[in-house]
């Protein structure tokens, strides 16, 4: 692997705290790592989302920002920096993904109608169900199965698609590039063609979630026939062009600590969105965000089509699952974009579902070694009282240009030890459940006693060095 291609040059301090004070954080945090505070996290793997680092490049930017309310001119040079990467006629900018998706979903969802999607993204589901749709996955089997070698684990079934289409009255098509809840894959090109096809035939708008598109046109390259020798900027380029709009959560790819972006291309749909922002989020020209995050999102975008830079992230996530793989520790194959995906159904098969299994994983891993990462089970998939019996992950996800390879090696070693002591880490039980989106403030009490992972971990790595 090639070193990164940055140096550092600003950093942000961390410390690992003593076993009983992460025992007491967690227990503060009600065993869920959303609650707990990053004074108490050592290496946080909770989320790719603004804990990117900047560049020089944004932050200079920055210092250009035009805080006018209307008419800015960092509005103008964002809105370029969007055509350029990816040719979309309007660009909305919002605060964040929800907020595109908010506006997204009230422009085109009328009471009633299907949303039929790569499997689902938490926000993204609630925002088409506000707005009285019905959500209904298409993904390919394959996406749930966290031992299927596919390569493109982010595809529509096409034949479900049609069947959804033909049922009638459907709102959008929603494609998601490098599918979160699946484990960051990817889509193929092949497979969006088809999905266009279908949606051009039934004159039904497709939207993407292109919030991780550059890993998406990576992978392409890497796996997709015939792409082998294109250069990154026209793949995705190829993808967007294949769409009749984007939603964006720029706190990825785009390395802002805020943003997100609504862009399409249909004249009517855009002028409806643009009626809306300016309730939810601000006038057009900032929507949620300053002058400032405008030239920042503006630069990231540009450094988002850079090969080098996406090869390097994809290549830490290739390297943090080739060191578990290698140690016996189950995880979601192939490795996707932005994480490692442990698959907890495997890793601790004596916790039933509806004992969190995820969860309680998420919390000894904090416990080990003070590295947090996320539940993608049954706390984030069940929704009102559907039953859910889908995938069981903890995200270990990782940051744009924020850790190195060390801090990758310890995270391998946290959870490798956290395997080996497995049989003794136990279930929980929810005590207080939100009504939305619950796995952000859910609160749990383990149903037996924690071993103590952190202080023999600790130990053992001294011993070790
Ligand atoms: C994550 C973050 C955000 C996201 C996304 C896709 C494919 C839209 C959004 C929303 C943050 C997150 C959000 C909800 C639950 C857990 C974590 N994903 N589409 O960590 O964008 O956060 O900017 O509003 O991945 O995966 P935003």
């Amino acid at each position: 692997m090639l070193p990164p291609p940055f140096k550092i040059k600003v950093v942000e301090p961390i410390a690992l705290v003593s076993p009983a004070e992460r025992r007491r954080a967690l227990a503060d945090a009600g065993y869920n790592t959303f609650l707990l505070r990053s004074d108490d996290v050592f290496i946080d793997l909770l989320t790719d989302s603004g804990t990117s680092a900047v560049s020089q490049e944004q932050r200079a930017a920055m210092e250009l920002g035009d805080e006018a309310y209307a008419g800015s001119r960092s509005f103008f040079r964002l809105e370029a920096a969007v055509r350029e990467a990816y040719g979309y006629t309007h660009v909305i900018p919002t605060h964040q993904g929800r907020g595109a998706e908010h506006l997204l979903c009230r422009a085109l969802v009328e009471p009633g109608q299907l949303v039929p999607s790569n499997l689902y993204f938490t926000t993204s589901r609630v925002h088409a169900e506000l707005a009285g749709g019905v959500w209904v996955d298409v993904a390919v089997p394959e996406a749930s199965e966290p031992e299927s070698l596919h390569p493109f684990k982010g595809n529509l079934d096409l034949a479900a698609l049609r069947a959804a289409l033909e049922r009638g009255n459907v709102a959008f098509v929603r494609a998601e590039a490098c599918l979160n809840m699946a484990g960051g894959q990817p889509f193929s090109i092949e497979n969006l063609r088809g999905v266009r096809a279908l949606t051009q035939e039934h004159g039904v708008p497709l939207v993407l979630d292109a919030t991780r598109i550059s890993e998406n046109a990576l992978f392409v390259k890497e796996r997709e026939p015939g792409y082998e020798d294109r250069d990154l900027p026209s793949i995705i380029r190829e993808i967007a062009d294949l769409s009749d709009g984007a939603v964006f959560s720029s706190k990825k790819d785009h390395f802002v600590p805020i943003g997100g972006l609504l862009a399409l291309n249909d004249d009517r749909v855009a002028e409806r969105a643009r009626e809306l922002v300016v309730v939810y989020e601000g006038f057009p020209h900032y929507g949620g965000l300053a002058g400032h995050d405008m030239e920042a999102l503006a630069q990231g975008i540009r450094e988002s089509t850079d090969e080098r830079m996406i090869r390097q992230y994809v290549g830490q996530s290739a390297y943090l699952g080739g060191l578990l793989s290698g140690r016996g520790v189950p995880i979601v194959l192939p490795v996707g974009a932005h994480a490692v995906f442990l698959d907890a159904k495997r890793f601790l098969p004596h916790v039933a579902q509806h004992e969190f299994p995820a969860q309680a994983l998420a919390a000894a891993l904090y416990l080990a070694g003070g590295v947090r990462s996320m539940e993608r089970g049954i706390v984030s998939g069940q929704h009102g009282h559907d039953p859910y019996d889908g995938l069981e992950l903890v995200r270990l996800t990782i940051p744009r240009r924020a850790y190195t390879q060390e801090h990758l090696a310890y995270v391998a070693d946290v959870v490798a030890r956290t395997y080996e002591d497995r049989k003794r880490v136990p279930g929980l039980e929810m005590v207080y459940e939100p009504e939305t989106l619950r796995f952000f403030q859910a609160r749990f009490e383990p149903l037996a006693a924690f071993p103590a992972l952190g202080e023999e971990l600790r130990e053992r790595l001294e011993l070790s060095a």
